[in-house]
């Protein structure tokens, strides 16, 4: 079996699986992209016939410019090593007489997604900054980068300071294979962190990450709350959401706004480690949108942090009030942009906020039950009520701000009656659209966008969610879907998360990775990109008219496709949450 297409490094695989495995109790797909109707379960080592049958009928898959069909081994239940053949015909063996393509070895077994949680979530503590970093697992050793952050410069004078001013901006995660940090992703990705962990507390447990931070054990106990087993500690993925928290709160300005960036004037090389972009940075910019979406997160802080740290919880809700407040008192959406801004840093740029502010109202309800938070929801955003629901991503957060509102104690009954079945509604026509793909997969052509295996993830986790609302084993199949999609049943034959299965991104567009020549597992990288929003990729498109689930090159120059960013990884902590629960 070769791994590769000729020639190329592309993957040569038209059996597509999910690359790292599947859960015992979940249901198991195939995608086959070639011309067979029978499939068989090999076990690898002996290669006993452990199940075999028919494939689907076939499914047109105009994104993927293919015509493919499915093999359900959901039967197969054993832990162990497996691959899926394709074929025609029945030896009497059971297997194929003849064989038209090879899957890639997976895995079953009630632990097969405990790696990719692990790499996952200790990749954040990889990309802290201002953080010395010496870690065994990926042998990643960097002394602390960008420590002048502590010492950053106002790029604007406001009212609160001079232009030129300094400003402690130390802490948080570098955003993604740039070196520069940024409110409105970070504020996001905490946000589902904390939802991810909200809906499925037992999931996330101190430990599993073996997170390679020194401070981390001292965090923690400084963090413990005595507890009766004397046991209790603070799950790895909330030591890093509240490291980044910190570095939130250190953004936010006296009077509750809070400053949109942390940046250089120009990009740093690709190949130029943390520690030696000694460039001055600056605070850019300062929006509503963002304020918000830190208000949101740090309401929701306020609650998931109560158990381990009190005195933070409260800061956190203190700091949520206060942004809420600037919002109330500023009705006006504002994007402060001053020239040349974005020079050396990406935008994020939101020139509206209501969405944002509709989710910060309504974690601010669901924490405190202040019927304040209520009424200014009815005054300013009733509409919203009513809007569809959508997966959210940086730019839009309404549902994550529906979730909250219709899980409120404090809510309207009438309100979260409707939120309810908009998601469930959501989710019947996602779920349609999943088992009409013949990758079953999230995304319509449109969505094959930059950061396309974020959205898809994004949905993914609006299913769980309505699952929460009304169980239904078609949202969780659809769902995982999605993760299995990330994990690599894609059309190119690639994992879209470094370091996950047989063929994962081996060029990721990372500094940290080029700077330090060192790879880096854990990475949710953009994906197939119909856009080509980079020259690499515009190339690779022109050359080849690759339908939009194909657009996608792993080179370290295509920044549209193969870059990693916090806010990418963020919708996987719903679905490896979900699935761990499948696991017990
Ligand atoms: O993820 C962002 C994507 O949604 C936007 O289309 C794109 C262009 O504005 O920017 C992406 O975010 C980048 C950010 O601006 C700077 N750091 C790297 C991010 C990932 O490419």
């Amino acid at each position: 079996m070769t791994e590769f297409e000729p020639g190329s490094d592309r993957p040569a695989q038209r059996v597509h699986v999910d690359q790292v495995g599947y859960l015992p109790s979940a249901p198991k797909r195939a995608v086959a992209a070639v011309d067979a109707e029978r499939f068989t379960v090999l076990e690898v080592g002996d290669g006993t016939v452990t199940l075999s049958g028919d494939l689907s009928e076939p499914v047109e898959d105009p994104d993927a410019g293919e015509t493919v069909r499915r093999a359900d081994f959901s039967a197969l239940s054993d832990p162990g090593e497996y691959r899926v053949a394709v074929g025609h015909g029945e030896a009497e063996s059971g297997g194929l007489r003849e064989t038209a393509g090879e899957s890639v070895t997976f895995r079953v077994g009630a632990d097969v997604y405990d790696g990719t949680l692990a790499d996952t979530v200790r990749l954040y503590t990889l990309k802290r900054s201002n953080t010395a970093i010496d870690d065994p697992v990926t042998g990643l050793d960097v002394p602390a980068g960008h420590t002048q952050d502590a010492e950053a410069r106002m790029y604007f004078g406001d009212a609160f300071r001079e232009e030129g001013d300094r400003l402690d901006a130390s802490g948080g995660w570098y955003d993604a294979g740039d070196y520069g940090k940024y409110v409105p992703p970070g504020a996001v990705t905490v946000g589902q962190m904390l939802l991810a962990y909200e809906r499925y507390p037992d999931a996330f447990e101190a430990g599993q990450c073996d997170l390679p931070v020194e401070g981390s054990d001292a965090e923690r106990s400084e963090d413990r709350l005595p507890a009766a087993d004397g046991e209790a500690s603070l799950p790895d993925l909330l030591v890093e959401a509240k490291f980044e928290l910190e570095w939130l709160e250190r953004m936010q300005r006296e009077d509750g706004a809070v400053y949109h960036k942390v940046a250089a004037r120009e990009w740093p090389a690709i190949d130029e480690a943390p520690v030696d972009d000694d460039r001055e940075r600056y605070v850019y910019g300062l929006s509503t949108f963002g304020t918000a979406q830190y208000a949101a997160a740090m309401a929701m802080a306020a609650r998931v942090y109560a158990d381990w740290a009190p005195e933070f919880a409260d800061r956190a809700l203190a700091n949520a009030r206060a942004a809420h407040d600037y919002l109330a008192s500023n009705p006006e959406p504002e994007f402060r942009f001053d020239p040349d801004q974005d020079d050396g840093s990406g935008p994020y740029r939101k020139d509206t906020d209501r969405e944002e502010r509709f989710w910060a109202a309504a974690e601010l309800l669901k924490t405190t039950g202040d019927t304040r938070y209520a009424d200014h929801l009815e005054v300013r955003f009733a509409d919203l009520f009513d809007a569809a629901v959508r997966a959210p991503v940086w730019d839009d957060t309404l549902s994550l701000g529906q979730w909250a509102y219709l899980t409120a104690d404090a809510a309207d009954d009438a309100r979260a009656d409707r939120l309810e079945a908009a998601f469930v509604d959501y989710a019947d026509r996602l779920v349609a659209d999943i088992e009409a793909d013949g990758y079953r997969c999230a995304l319509d052509t449109e969505g094959y966008h930059w950061a396309s295996t974020k959205l898809a993830l994004s949905k993914g986790g609006m299913l769980l969610l309505a699952d929460a609302i009304e169980p239904d084993d078609r949202y969780v199949a659809g769902a995982l879907d999605q993760l299995h999609y990330a994990l690599g049943r894609t059309p190119t034959g690639y994992s879209y998360v470094t370091g996950q299965g047989t063929h994962p991104p081996r060029n990721p567009h990372d500094r940290l990775v080029e700077g330090t020549g060192t790879y880096l597992p854990g990475m949710v990288v953009s994906g197939a990109n119909r856009n080509g929003d980079d020259e690499c990729l515009a190339e690779y498109i022109a050359e080849t008219d690759a339908p939009p689930a194909k657009c996608y090159v792993d080179a370290t120059a295509s920044y549209s496709a193969n870059e990693w960013a916090i806010d990418y990884t963020a919708p996987i902590f719903l679905l490896l949450g979900h699935a761990r629960t499948m696991a017990d």
